[in-house]
């Protein structure tokens, strides 16, 4: 892939917002081994966003957009909540789903898009809230993975409704009291990484977004299966700090603390056979092409 689908013609050049022409100049479109450590010297595909300031999941937004394998011929699918105030400033195509649909329209997309366009490579990501992914849409959601729809699933897990101030959630913790849900969650988090696996998904992996390496690797791996084997699905810890009382500097914080082994984001893995086995042959394919580069270099050396 290259940046030829969105080179700008020399006439119009003038005229195209700045934005557009640095996309165009430094974006990693294209960059096979893109990743978060191009954030800072190339253009990203979300720079700024609507959410409150030190939202965690704005650093989620960046280091998934850096990590995608393949942004020019992925299209995301959103739904409303949080997440959708940032979309309209992502440089991948996306749409917006009607609340809790986003499985539902990511599947008629994925098969649309194998129709129309034979032989290419093109992946589908859901990017959407835990009421958008567990309450309100949770039958669209278990019915994709029930179908082995080849796309993947992100639920950014903040524990609540936090767009409409702060309702329960089925992924909020026990005992927890948001603004309105003065009562206090009256059972555990529901354990959707367990169900996403017995469901049918071939990765899974729960954890929070407090590494940017960690997060690379794991979209990568989510969308290179999804490809070719089967659902996958990623729950990341976004915390609402607006919620849970913090301030902006402190979501960092609030992940990590969450992240211990005994917490309830310890890090979580399921791996299929199948995706195994995917897994080991990419891994094999990069290896022989970092070998043949290096030998490259020394014969030019
Ligand atoms: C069909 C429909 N039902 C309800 C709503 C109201 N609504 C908007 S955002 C939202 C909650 C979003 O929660 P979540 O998916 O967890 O995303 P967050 O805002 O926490 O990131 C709700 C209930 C709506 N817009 N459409
Ligand atoms: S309300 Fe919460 S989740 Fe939404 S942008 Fe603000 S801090 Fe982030
Ligand atoms: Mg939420």
């Amino acid at each position: 892939m290259s940046k030829e689908r969105i080179k700008i013609s020399e006439d119009l050049y003038d005229i195209m917002p700045s934005d557009y022409q640095d996309l165009v100049k430094s974006a990693t479109y294209g960059k096979e081994d893109r990743g978060w450590k191009d954030i800072g010297n190339s253009k990203e595909l979300i720079e700024q966003h609507s959410l409150c300031a030190g939202c965690p999941e704005s650093m989620a937004f960046r280091y998934i957009l850096a990590s995608l394998p393949n942004p020019e011929d992925t299209v995301m699918v959103g739904s409303t909540g949080c997440t959708s105030l940032v979309f309209p400033m992502v440089a991948v195509h996306n749409i917006h789903s009607l609340f809790g649909n986003q499985n539902a329209i990511a599947s008629g997309l994925k098969r649309a898009l194998s129709v129309r366009f034979p032989g290419r490579t093109k992946d589908v990501v859901v990017l959407a809230g835990d009421g958008a992914t567990v309450d309100i849409g949770l039958d669209m959601t278990l019915q994709a993975w029930f179908r082995q729809e080849k796309f993947t699933t992100i639920c950014f897990d903040n524990e609540l409704y936090a767009n409409t101030g702060g309702q329960e959630s089925g992924l909020m913790q026990k005992g927890f009291v948001a603004k309105m849900a003065p009562v206090g969650k009256l059972f555990d988090k529901v354990r959707l990484p367990e169900i996403a696996r017995e469901s049918g998904c071939h990765y899974v992996v729960q954890c929070t977004v407090s590494k940017p390496s960690l997060i690379e690797k794991v979209v990568r791996n989510a969308v290179m299966i999804a490809r070719e084997v089967g659902p996958t699905y990623l729950q990341l810890y976004t915390p609402c700090i607006l919620e849970i009382g913090k301030n902006s500097m402190e979501g960092l914080q609030e992940m990590r603390d969450s992240e211990k082994p005994t917490e309830r984001f310890a890090y979580k893995e399921y791996i299929s056979e199948p995706a195994k086995q995917l897994l080991a042959e990419v891994s094999a394919k990069d290896k022989e092409k970092k070998a043949a580069a290096k030998q490259l270099a020394s014969q030019g050396a």
